[in-house]
């Protein structure tokens, strides 16, 4: 007893010892273990999450590329100067032309070296030119993939992140909206994601999109089979000369999880120019804090840890990771990870205290100049806001006469209350949030008013920040629909007449509704995924008892005998699912996608109380698995 007492003394003055040596910088988190204290991250909704299910948000730097700058990652004390700093993940952007470097033991080490000091690894297969990732020349994806997914699982690392495409850009149509780039990435996702998800099934997956990940549209309007991974979409963002689709992130957010794998402090070329532009650094963290649609708290790693000669650089030097050999932008994302976490809210309130009423016995009709209250980032995202200093428009509310002082896009369409005002001038990622009453909860069917200006215009509908679309199954697959013309001739404007028209999806077939899955005050939130010429109002349809759509329910669970006597135990589930099982301390015994119906499952694990979840892709149920 005396003998344990005096080494834990000993080794508390020994700890003390080593924390005064090494702590010679002011940031705190440099001690912190994040793996073992976040585990294997998770997707819950849209959010990342910790291995128990709080919200993680990892932040950054990513490498620049090995062949060029590579003494300043390719040893353990590089990333300990990283995590020194303040960063909790490190991008190893691994390029794979431009005289690349794809070296599997390099990366093995960097996800050793990372996982000793407590951070995530993000394994990022840089493509890059050309931009299709099933180029020949990218064809050892494939094989590396699988060896690493495989290493990484057996060697019980709990620290990767996968990136499987850096910036899909085949760029053969000329059009904001490439779909034929979205294609090329899902047909690639096919051939990678269940290679991964053979091996390493619980994996966090980050999947490109289409104009050097910036579209978020497809993953709305067009999902993809992600395999039961934990799959997020990436974003990236170059804050001298991209802050035009900053709104997409926002936007998305609500619909989507979102990842912004990369981000420099630049222009796109990375700073050729030298300069460094801080306020578009400013409201690109703001949205990864939680202001934006859906309150996501969202990851980032910044280009780039290197000494490159471009401004986006971190570093005066390789080897010296003081801050006094930080550059411009080094500094700028020292001040942000010395922050600490720091989530912000989005939450707004309705207009003049006076939510609109969502009716269940009559037709409602949302009057848009109703807007809420509490301005950018919160109630809407405006490119033409005042605050936000980036007027898109030139113009401070088109035609609008409502609430003049903001510059939402309202503009009139001649016809009475409710619908009056409409949404119009709208750029490609704006959003605006209504708080609703909802008298009962349901399935609505719902109809937008448009003119013949409207065309194939793609949106989203939110209720209290996640997707509100649902098809007649009562499924969430499809987050985006698109606004289809009113058809109704030439009026004097030219914008034709209005009328009442019913949303469709490109990829499906069949009609789509809103859904409040409870009754009572919430926020309505309408995101343009395109730019768009005028939405009038909405409509929601009285309930209809008769032909109302059933909520999905969700997936059922038995499980038997439990407690577990014999290491045995037999589980029977309504549909295909993962299911998990972790123990209180956190550890996960179990982890594997399990099929309908009866399965026998063997838990040969230590006695104790364990916590075994089953998921689908629409519900997820919790239940107590004892083992005796
Ligand atoms: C740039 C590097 C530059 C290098 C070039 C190679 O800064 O030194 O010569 O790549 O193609 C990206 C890419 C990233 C770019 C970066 C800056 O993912 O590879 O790095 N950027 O241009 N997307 C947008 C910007």
């Amino acid at each position: 007893m005396k003998r344990h007492f005096l080494l834990t003394l000993l080794a508390c003055l020994l700890g003390v010892q080593v924390f005064a040596l090494d702590y010679s910088n002011e940031n705190s988190s440099y001690n912190n273990n994040y793996v073992a204290e976040w585990g294997q991250l998770k997707l819950v909704g849209n959010q990342l999450c910790s291995e128990n299910g709080q919200p993680v948000q990892l932040r950054g730097w990513s490498t620049h590329g090995k062949q060029w700058h590579g003494s300043c990652f390719d040893g353990r004390e590089d990333f300990e100067g990283m995590k020194k700093l303040g960063a909790n993940i490190a991008r190893i952007a691994m390029y794979i032309n431009e005289g690349g470097w794809v070296d599997l033991n390099w990366i093995k080490d960097c996800v050793k070296w990372t996982n000793e000091l407590g951070m995530y690894c993000l394994v990022d297969w840089h493509i890059l030119t050309p931009g299709n990732p099933n180029d020949g020349s990218y064809n050892g994806a494939e094989n590396f993939f699988r060896e690493l997914s495989q290493w990484v699982k057996q060697s019980g690392y709990k620290n990767v992140v996968y990136e499987i495409c850096n910036e899909p850009n085949e760029d053969t149509e000329g059009d904001i909206y490439r779909p034929n780039v979205w294609k090329q990435i899902k047909e690639y996702c096919e051939k990678i994601l269940p290679v991964i998800a053979n091996n390493d099934p619980g994996a966090v997956v980050l999947v490109g999109t289409p104009q050097w990940d910036k579209a978020l549209v497809f993953p709305m309007e067009d999902p993809i089979n992600t395999y039961g991974l934990n799959v997020l979409y990436t974003f990236h963002h170059y804050t001298c000369d991209q802050q035009q689709f900053l709104g997409i992130l926002s936007s998305a957010a609500a619909f989507v999880p979102v990842f912004v794998s990369e981000w420099g402090l630049t222009e796109d070329q990375g700073g050729a120019d030298g300069q460094v532009c801080e306020d578009g650094g400013d409201n690109l963290m703001k949205i990864c804090n939680g202001e934006n649609l859906g309150n996501q708290k969202i990851s980032w790693c910044n280009w780039s840890w290197s000494p490159d000669g471009r401004s986006s650089s971190a570093l005066n030097s390789c080897g010296n990771y003081s801050e006094g050999n930080l550059r411009q932008s080094g500094k700028y994302i020292l001040k942000q990870l010395r922050k600490g976490d720091n989530f912000l809210s989005s939450s707004s309130s309705p207009y003049q205290n006076s939510p609109q009423v969502i009716k269940e016995t009559e037709d409602s009709y949302i009057a848009l100049e109703k807007y809420d209250e509490d301005g950018q980032n919160k109630a809407f995202f405006e490119y033409d806001d005042k605050g936000w200093l980036f007027d898109i428009n030139g113009t401070c509310n088109a035609g609008g006469e409502a609430r003049k002082d903001e510059c939402v896009d309202l503009g009139t369409t001649g016809k009475e209350e409710p619908f009056y005002y409409n949404l119009g001038y709208v750029v490609a990622g704006e959003w605006v949030k209504y708080t609703v009453n909802v008298e009962k909860e349901g399935i609505y069917e719902f109809e937008t008013y448009t003119n013949n200006h409207i065309d194939n215009n793609v949106f989203g509908i939110c209720v209290d920040g996640e997707s509100a679309i649902v098809d007649e199954n009562g499924n969430d697959t499809y987050k985006a629909l698109k606004l289809r013309t009113s058809g109704n001739g030439d009026a004097n404007d030219g914008y034709g007449e209005w009328g009442w028209t019913t949303p469709y999806s490109q990829h499906k077939d069949g009609k789509f509704y809103i859904r409040f899955k409870k009754a009572g005050i919430q926020t309505l939130g309408i995101s343009f995924m395109s730019s768009c010429a005028g939405l009038g109002s909405l409509k929601f349809k009285a309930l209809n008892p008769t032909n109302n759509i059933s909520v999905k329910s969700d997936v059922e669970v038995r499980v038997w005998p439990n407690p577990v006597e014999n290491g045995n135990f037999s589980i029977s589930l309504s549909e295909d699912a993962k299911v998990s099982i972790v123990s209180c301390q956190g550890v996960c015994v179990f982890d594997k996608n399990i099929e309908k119906g009866e399965n026998s499952i063997n838990a040969s694990f230590p006695a104790g109380v364990y916590m075994l979840s089953v998921k689908t892709e629409n519900s997820s149920v919790v239940k107590k698995l004892i083992v005796k």
